[in-house]
This record gives C-alpha cells, sequence and structure tokens, in this order.
C-alpha cells in the first residue's frame, strides 16, 4: 500500500506523526527513534517567553491513562530560533515538521508567527488553543469568538500550512471547527488531552502537582474519533486525529474516521518506537487487504455530506 499522501501541498512520506509535547523539538528523541521513517512530528508549543512550567510531579499513570500538567515547558521563542531550529534543518530530512504555537492573547500567536514566518525548517504551524493546563486561563478553543479571532490575525501572517489544535470538551465542536475553517484554517488537529485528576487515597493529595491536568491515552481514543468524525461532517478541512493511539487498529481508526494524518502521543512515552511500528504495520496492512494507497481508507466510514451550494442553487432557481 502507498502511504505517501499530499495536504496542503505538502508531501508526506507516510500519515505517522509526533504529537507535540511528545518529541521536544526532535532533538530530545532523535536517539532513541528513528525520525526519518516518520511522516513528520509537532513540536513542543512554544511562547514567546520562556516558560519554567507547573509544579512536580507534573505526570502521573492512572490504570490506562495518563495525567500531565506540563504548563507549557518550553525555552521561548528566541531560544527555539537561535538552537531548536537549526537543530531540525541540520538534522530532519524527510519528516515534515510543525511547530506549535501557544499563548495567553492573539498578540502572543501574531508575535510568535511574525517572528517565526522567516525562518526555514518547518512546513507549518500547529495553532495550540486548546491547553488545558495554563492556569487561570481558559483555552481560546472553548471560546468560537476567539477562535475567529487568533485564526483569522494567524492566517494574515502566515503562507505555510495552518493547522488548528482543538479540544476534546468542546460542548459545539462542530461549530468551533467551521469557525475555524471560515477564518481561514487549512486543517484541524483534533484532540487535544481531556481536564482530568486523580487521587492518592494514602495521601489524599491529587497525583497531579498543580491538581489537576490533561488525561491521555487509550481513554482518550472514543472523544478524539468523535471530534474527528463531527468535524469531517461539519467542514472539508483536512484532519489530523491524536489521542490514544497505541495499535495500528487505533490508527486505522482514525484514518477510517477521517482523518488524513495521525499522531502518537501518550504511547511514545512507554515505547518511543511506537509511531515507527504503527508506519511498518499500516504498510503490511493494507497490503494484505489489497488497498493501493492509504488514501483509499480516509474517511472511508463517515461521508462528507454533500455540498450544500447546488441544493440552494436548486431550490432558489438562481
Ligand atoms: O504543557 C502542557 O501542560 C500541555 C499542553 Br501545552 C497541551 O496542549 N496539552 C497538554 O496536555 N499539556
Amino acid at each position: 500500500m502507498k502511504l505517501e499522501l499530499e495536504r496542503w501541498g505538502i508531501t508526506f512520506q507516510n500519515p505517522v506523526l509526533l504529537a507535540a509535547g511528545t518529541c521536544g523539538f526532535g532533538q530530545e528523541l532523535a536517539d532513541v527513534v528513528d525520525l526519518e521513517s516518520l511522516g513528520g512530528f509537532v513540536t513542543k508549543s512554544v511562547t514567546v517567553e520562556p516558560r519554567h512550567g507547573n509544579p512536580a510531579p507534573r505526570v502521573a499513570e492512572i490504570g490506562p491513562s495518563m495525567i500531565n500538567s506540563v504548563g507549557l515547558a518550553n525555552p521561548g521563542l528566541e531560544k527555539v530560533k537561535a538552537e531548536k531550529l537549526p537543530w531540525i534543518r541540520a538534522h530532519v530530512r524527510r519528516p515534515r515538521v510543525f511547530v506549535s504555537l501557544a499563548g495567553r492573547s492573539a498578540e502572543d500567536y501574531f508575535t510568535l508567527l511574525e517572528a517565526l514566518e522567516p525562518e526555514a525548517g518547518f512546513v507549518g504551524f500547529e495553532l495550540n488553543l486548546s491547553c488545558p493546563n495554563d492556569r487561570g486561563h481558559r483555552p481560546f478553543a472553548l471560546d468560537p469568538d476567539a477562535v475567529s479571532q487568533v485564526v483569522a490575525g494567524a492566517r494574515a501572517r502566515t503562507r505555510r500550512a495552518l493547522l488548528v489544535k482543538l479540544a476534546p470538551n468542546d460542548p459545539d465542536l462542530a461549530e468551533t471547527a467551521r469557525r475555524a475553517e471560515a477564518a481561514g484554517a487549512d486543517g484541524l488537529t483534533l484532540v487535544n488531552t481531556l481536564p482530568g485528576t486523580g487521587f492518592d487515597p494514602v495521601t489524599r493529595r491529587p497525583v497531579i502537582g498543580a491538581g489537576q491536568g490533561g488525561l491521555s491515552g487509550p481513554p482518550l481514543r472514543g472523544a478524539g474519533l468523535l471530534a474527528v468524525a463531527n468535524a469531517r461532517r461539519a467542514t472539508r478541512l483536512p484532519l489530523v486525529g491524536v489521542g490514544g493511539i497505541t495499535h495500528l487498529e487505533d490508527a486505522l481508526q482514525y484514518l477510517v474516521a477521517g482523518a488524513s494524518l495521525v499522531q502518537v502521543g501518550t504511547a511514545s512515552f512507554a515505547e518511543p518506537r511506537t509511531a515507527e511500528r504503527i508506519v511498518r504495520e499500516l504498510a503490511r496492512w493494507g497490503r494484505r487487504q489489497g488497498i493501493a494507497s492509504v488514501e483509499e481508507i480516509v474517511g472511508s466510514a463517515v461521508p462528507r455530506p454533500e455540498p450544500v451550494r447546488a441544493a440552494a442553487t436548486a431550490a432558489t432557481g438562481d
């Protein structure tokens, strides 16, 4: 099965990427993962100023799920420009790199875009509008007007592919997806982690220093798949599926639900080579199924609605 596919004028050698926050800026994983075998990766979210992050413990395992409250720890814009992007330019050849951006105001995103747009080494941005761990700050993704404002301003500042990462706890994801599309997004990444917590019954304290965090791992998968299917019905944007992908079967579910690309996140912590393995297994599975190209399965379980224009034209007699 041919794994290569093209979106936004970018060729991906396969549809499997590493998710933001799980692979640093590539360099951190280069000794343990064959990055060159992947479709791409998304960097850790970058903020204008460096962030030290939230109090420890920042990560806890609870049964099959993980809860994190890293709190956007990252070296900040200047160090990313001076150190992280040069490493990517020198070492990454085949994987397509997206830079994840985060901020507390629309202006933060615009500052990041203006500073990074002239830089080389990456194909697009992923606007992280859905971090659940920026204390005191409601994620932009849960406010449709804020989504419109940030995405429209971002669109005006970049010619690169513009992905928008949305939240699993959005009460009207279809509307948020439509707003992002109308404001000029090129694609949607679905989904970020789900707000959650856990308690140690002996110490009677939360397992996470910040008191709560974002839940990920296999239990998030159902929410991610539903978001992908709903966004496919609501927009015509290419979709990137993420949430609970550990096995080939999980990636396949996202692809048939409508994701053109998938991202592996939490599973990489337990087994850094999970994404590489899924690439190999996907090729083998397709061969056995007699499928010529991965394109054949994208969205095959969730038909897109017919374009409304033809019906409206017929009704009005225009
Ligand atoms: O840094 C984090 O705590 C974090 C971020 Br920015 C995010 O988008 N999602 C998440 O689960 N953790």
